[in-house]
């Protein structure tokens, strides 16, 4: 026999060159799928026989001719500091090759506050453009035709104010809503399960997503009203085929809910878009995105779509930014060129890839560049355009799109059973899965399974730090502040008030569309704050309740002598102070981004720590007093979203108006080399950037604690 054909034959070969070891030594486990070594003609589903690209169920691609005859939207995210500086930014990306835009706001806008709001001080300007007024809008879009140009927006809980003042400055540039061809996050859900940029409860949160796409069912026809984003999830840790299964079930109940507003599946079914996070398991993102279309076109089948458009699944990709290290951070190049091209042959319509620094800071020009170029590259230099999906056919990629369509299948259909993803969310069964996913992957990452290169494989010991773009916030909310108050005083003040007003109305009365409003409102020049504001009113503002998962990690390492060795010291430390060491994991200003806080929660308690961990969305003299009441030995503060070089200091500044001298203050996340020597200056410990090994980092806390105690 030297043609095996089925994988029994093969396997008989197979063993004879492993010798000793068994083979099943060579399965792998993604994350609930399990994958044999080698794949058949025996492993093809029998649906892929046949299988066209441009028609149902779209595992081979929307488009019959895809890349062949127009590539995918190299669609770079971006955005920073004024809007004068993101537009200029824009503009040299838009010269350069890129083929649409991508709005990043600064986390103030994203939780409905102007940039002159004290609760954001640290957030205005810094992991996104600063939005405070229609005058905002028209200055980022200035110089690009908002008639021609497709404009993406990732907003989610201010989508009111944001959608309503992109509308209203593009009408102030001539362009009607008829013509504006775009897309708006609008995916509150995941927001709740999570992103964290929510502003209202999901009930009123999920009206607002209705009245969008009602709005843009109308008015918009070339706009897509959602983006279904599993991107974030990727980010917060899911497996592939949770991020599969609750995206999926978040467009279902998306669609349920704006059919109960009595809107036909068909008028708004086509412009629902999706967006995946691609990581490096290169062939399982590829097939990831092919299941999500078959997927997606059976779900809207089921919920009654008769225009095939209804059932394509369209998405934009943007490649993992956990993926990247601090570590050796060239690196990073190589990795999102890798997830690129998986999302290119996963079909993807448009496309996002990371600069190599951006798990650092954001990105330089010249970062920027090559993350861009590397689209370019893949279009006019790979000649991987030139056949329409060239994975067709894989006996490995056609087996693992169904078992992944199955699996995911499975979740969603679990999803159902709660009572949908709303409930779900409420009852937070999909965060905890996620955050389970996630202690286990950062586990596996500790441990040396899965290897990271640079990170716990292959380190440099002495990488020169690179260069960083700095933001100097103060500034950017001093410009802010300007302008908002000259945009308040130019106003006709009745009118704006009685915008408002009728706005408040609506939504108290449960009826009227919200966007409809405010985009009188934007007109009347009334500020995203207060836009927002006037929906709170009505609404309120939500509060999450924040949990630390436990035994997940430590049960990853029962057998480890290191996580004894601390577990061991920190029993001693119980028994010598009557008490296990504390620490009180917080996160300050409007950053939302909380897997590594909860990853660090997580295990800490798994060590012994007694853990604290902090709402959301605090600040910092509220994190001052939490630590008094509680007494923590240590204060660990993460922080994704650049916003430390204000918020560390002030975080000394009411530890020590609370009287609390001796507490020793940790920072982990992104924090970019120039800042760490001012940070250490303000008094912190020690600083854990991305790819710290946790157990590592607690055995520093640890130190550092008896340390203070000892002294
Ligand atoms: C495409 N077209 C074709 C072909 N391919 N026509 C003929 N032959 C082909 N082969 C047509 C399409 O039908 C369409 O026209 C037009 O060309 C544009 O193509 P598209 O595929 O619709 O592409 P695009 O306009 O780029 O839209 C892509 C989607 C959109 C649909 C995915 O929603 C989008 O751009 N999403 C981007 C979302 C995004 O940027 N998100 C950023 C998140 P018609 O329209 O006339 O049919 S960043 C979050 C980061 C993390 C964080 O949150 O913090």
């Amino acid at each position: 026999m030297n043609k095996p054909a089925t994988f029994a034959e093969w396997a008989k070969l197979a063993e004879r060159e492993l010798r000793d070891v068994p083979l099943s030594d060579l399965e792998r486990d993604y994350g609930g799928l399990s994958i044999k070594p080698a794949y058949f003609a025996e492993d093809l589903p029998p649906q892929t026989a046949g299988a066209m690209p441009g028609a149902e169920p779209f595992a081979r691609g929307v488009r019959a001719t895809m890349y062949a005859n127009r590539p995918w939207t190299i669609r770079q995210y971006a955005g920073f500091s004024t809007a004068r500086e993101s537009n200029a930014f824009f503009r040299q990306g838009l010269a350069n090759g890129q083929k649409g835009l991508s709005v990043a706001f600064d986390l103030a806008t994203h939780r409905g506050y102007d940039s002159d709001h004290p609760r954001v001080a640290g957030d205005v300007g810094k992991a996104g453009v600063a939005i405070d007024t229609v005058e905002d809008i028209k200055l980022l879009f200035e110089g690009i035709p908002l008639d021609r140009m497709s404009v993406s927006m990732t907003m989610n809980g201010a989508v009111i104010p944001v959608m309503a003042m992109f509308v209203v400055a593009a009408e102030e540039q001539g362009v009607r809503q008829e013509q504006l061809e775009g897309t708006i996050q609008n995916d509150i859900l995941k927001e709740f399960m999570v992103r964290n940029t929510y502003i209202y409860p999901p009930e009123p949160s999920m009206r607002i997503v209705g009245d969008v796409i009602a709005h843009t069912a109308r008015r918009m026809p070339r706009f897509n009203s959602i983006s279904i984003s599993g991107y974030h999830m990727h980010e917060a840790g899911a497996t592939a085929v949770q991020e599969l299964a609750y995206t999926l079930a978040d467009g279902r109940e998306y669609v349920r809910a704006a059919m109960a507003r009595g809107l036909d599946i068909d008028a708004f079914g086509p412009r629902l878009s999706f967006f995946f996070g691609i990581g490096m398991n290169f062939f399982l993102e590829a097939a990831k995105l092919r299941a999500a279309r078959a997927l997606w076109s059976e779900i809207m089948t089921g919920l009654g779509a008769k225009d095939p458009r209804s059932r394509m699944l369209r998405t934009h990709c943007q490649t993992s930014g956990v993926s990247l290290t601090e570590q050796d951070p060239y690196n990073n190049v190589v990795r999102t060129t890798l997830e690129a091209l998986a999302a290119v042959l996963g079909g993807t319509q448009s496309l996002h890839t990371n600069s190599f620094d951006e798990a650092i800071a954001l990105p330089t020009d010249l970062s920027a560049r090559i993350a861009r170029n590397t689209q370019l590259i893949l279009q006019h230099e790979s000649r991987v355009t030139d056949v329409v999906d060239p994975l067709g056919g894989s006996y490995y990629v056609e087996a693992l799109t169904a078992e992944l369509m199955e699996k995911a299948r499975n979740l969603i259909d679990a999803v159902e059973a709660e009572g949908g993803m709303t409930q779900a969310v409420q009852a937070g069964f999909p965060k905890l899965a996620i955050e389970t996913a996630a202690a286990i992957r950062q586990a596996r990452i500790d441990r040396g399974e899965d290897v990271i290169v640079g990170v716990n494989r292959y380190r440099v010991e002495d990488a020169a730090p690179i260069d960083a773009r700095a933001i100097d916030n103060a500034r950017v909310r001093e410009e802010q502040a300007h302008s908002i108050a000259q945009v308040r005083r130019g106003r006709d003040e009745a009118r704006c008030q009685s915008m408002l007003s009728a706005l408040r109305e609506f939504a108290a009365m449960d009826e009227g569309n919200l966007l409809e409003a405010a985009i009188e409102a934007a007109r009347a020049r009334a500020t995203l704050g207060e836009i927002s504001r006037a929906l709170e009113d009505v609404f309120g503002r939500y509060s999450a309740v924040t949990r630390v998962i436990s035994g997940v990690y430590g049960a990853s390492y029962s057998d480890d002598p290191q996580f004894a060795a601390i577990a061991g010291r920190i029993n001693d430390f119980t028994s010598r102070h009557g008490r296990a060491p504390s620490i009180l994991v917080a996160k300050m200003g409007q950053d939302g981004h909380d897997r590594g806080a909860k990853v660090i929660a997580t295990a800490f308690a798994d060590l012994g720590f007694a853990v604290h961990l902090s709402a959301l969305f605090e600040t910092a003299p509220e994190i001052a007093v939490k630590a008094q009441e509680l007494g923590v030995d240590a204060v660990g503060i993460s922080t994704l979203a650049a916003g430390h070089n204000t918020l560390v200091p002030e975080l000394f500044t009411a530890l020590r108006n609370s009287g609390l001298k001796d507490v020793t203050v940790i920072v982990g996340g992104v924090v970019p080399e120039q800042d760490h020597a001012f940070l250490r200056q303000c008094g912190v410990a020690e600083i854990f950037g991305p790819g710290t090994n946790v157990l590592e980092a607690a055995f520093s806390v640890l130190n550092q604690i008896e340390g203070r105690l000892s002294n």
